[in-house]
């Protein structure tokens, strides 16, 4: 498969066994190394990792077993050929956590996420990335008294300085969404993300990561929340997949519900070389509905979709295009990029 100088990844709970909030598991959980296997024969040359991804129960272990754990993940990655893209501290979880973990009221519980969030650096360092990224998962509230919204965003900044006090290579890219499992989310969308690392005391260390399904929920168009970001050169990675309108995060395959949206996400990200700048990641679930033989085929997919959009972005004929723009035919541009999408000449 041409891969136009790409390089692809995804993370180990792409591969899932289709639990949802209202019923348990109906596929068998598939061990870390045969996921490594799958995702190595699917075409993708990376791995993204919650650090309990690269190392199970790491609350319960000491620096020295996090570390041992993590360089045997990573013996095993190299074994199938693949890198690790980033590791992301899963600051969500644990029963402390519930009302944050950087921004939460209780002290105790803002030493515990950095605590953590130390180890997951580790973890990283171990795993031979300097990329971290963050999603601020419970960074919220429900009750908007419940926190002081100013306060949050200093804690914010807080943790970010002493992450990146703590190595001094890490860069950390942190993933907006703007709800869920909060009502609503500190950080929303990715200009709240790139303006929080602005003021971190490392600002050329700070990025972000566009998820496609993040920015249709905060009701924005993935294509210019990456074009944004682009523009800063703070896109260090995406998680593209797709989003049938605003509900829960589906994390759809990429380009299923909409796929002219998912056309402009392949040309932003063509159009501004990021096949230079970073991965293609993608975060997509199997369907619940999916049988366990066939439940990979979300990512092969997803994979394949965004290599025939590169296609169609570089046959588009971009001398229509611009005359149309002089003109301001945008009627007939509209038609043009239809038709391109279903191959009417
Ligand atoms: C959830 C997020 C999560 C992150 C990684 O909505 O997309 O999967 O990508 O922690
Ligand atoms: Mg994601």
């Amino acid at each position: 498969m041409e891969k136009y100088g790409y390089r692809f990844s995804a993370g180990p709970w792409n591969i899932s066994t289709g639990a949802d909030p209202f019923g348990p598991p109906v596929r068998p959980e598939i061990p870390l190394a045969e996921k490594f296997v799958i995702l190595k024969q699917l075409g993708f040359d990376a791995v993204q990792f919650h650090d309990d991804d690269a190392v199970p129960d790491l609350d319960a272990l000491s620096a020295d077993q996090i570390r041992r754990t993590a360089r045997e993940t990573r013996q095993k990655l190299a074994d199938h050929g693949l890198d690790a893209e980033f590791v992301a501290p899963r600051l969500w979880e644990n029963p402390l956590t519930v009302d944050g973990a950087f921004t939460a009221n209780a002290p105790e519980v803002r030493a515990y996420a950095l605590e953590r969030t130390r180890k997951a650096i580790d973890i990283a360092r171990e795993m031979g990335t300097s990329l971290m990224v963050i999603w601020l998962a419970r960074e919220g509230t429900y009750i908007r008294e419940a926190k002081d919204a100013v306060v949050a965003t200093e804690r914010l900044v807080q943790a970010l300085n002493a992450l990146l006090e703590y190595d001094p290579e890490l860069r950390i890219a942190i993933e907006p969404k703007p709800n869920e499992p909060m009502d609503l989310s500190y950080i929303p969308t990715i200009g709240h993300a790139i303006a929080l690392g602005m003021r971190t005391h490392a600002p050329a260390r700070m990025g972000a990561l566009v998820e496609s399904a993040h920015a249709l929920l905060a009701g924005l168009d993935p294509s210019d929340e990456m074009a944004f970001a682009l523009s800063f050169d703070k896109l260090w990675s995406v998680h593209l997949n797709d989003q049938n309108s605003l509900k829960f995060d589906q994390d759809r395959a990429f380009g299923t519900v909409n796929l002219r949206a998912a056309f402009n996400q392949a040309r932003v990200l063509d159009r501004h070389d990021f096949y230079d700048r970073g991965m293609i990641g993608v975060d997509v679930k199997a369907l619940r509905t999916q049988a366990p033989e066939v439940a990979t085929k979300h990512l092969r997919n997803s994979l394949e979709l965004f290599l025939r959009l590169v296609e169609l972005v570089r046959s588009l004929d971009q001398a229509k295009v611009d005359a149309l723009i002089a003109a301001r035919d945008y009627e007939e541009l509209d038609l043009l990029i239809l038709n391109h999408l279903i191959g009417c000449p």
